[in-house]
């Protein structure tokens, strides 16, 4: 009898472990996927959105991954009819609504590539709340030379990531 007492205990425990180790409730990233590019480009960028099921906004920050330096969100500027990128600390997702990340608008950069990124690769990453919760990702890689997923996103641009990456 006691020993059965104690696999019930410890199946509580790993239950336990698993729930601490979820994701943010609520909160998931859909149609993932990182840029492939030629094994000369040393940053890359990853495109995704953030759907925040919750009814209070959520503010999002890079994490980290294995597969770069460092992670930043960046969005795109039109300033005297010329295209340029710069950082953001966070973005929002409103409640009950979703941030988009799309090639011509936010992405999150890739920086310094710790490895090349092959066609059909994975890549882990992370994304915060500014509460410090953690979002795992695992994204597919999709190489430059095969058209963007369609993602159910609106993005107005057609700036190809080839040019976006010869701007840094
Ligand atoms: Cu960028």
């Amino acid at each position: 009898m006691s020993c059965k007492w104690m696999s019930v205990g410890g199946l509580a425990a790993l239950l336990f472990s698993a729930v601490l180790q979820a994701q943010p409730d609520q909160i998931t990233v859909e149609n993932a996927y990182v840029r492939g590019l030629p094994p000369s480009q040393r940053n890359t960028a990853a495109f995704f959105s953030v759907h925040n099921h919750r009814g209070q906004e959520v503010r999002i920050v890079a994490g980290d991954s294995d597969a770069a330096e460092r992670l930043e969100i960046h969005g795109h500027q039109h300033r005297n009819g010329m295209m340029s990128m710069q950082r953001e600390d966070a973005v929002t997702a409103p409640a009950n609504g979703e941030f988009v990340f799309a090639p011509g608008a936010y992405h999150l950069m890739l920086i310094n590539l710790t490895r090349p990124l092959a066609d059909g690769d994975r890549v882990k990453f992370t994304l915060k709340t500014a509460e410090g919760e953690i979002l795992a990702i695992d994204a597919p890689v999709i190489s430059v030379l095969k058209p963007a997923p369609s993602a159910n996103t609106t993005s107005s641009s057609t700036m190809s990531p080839t040019e976006h990456t010869g701007m840094h």
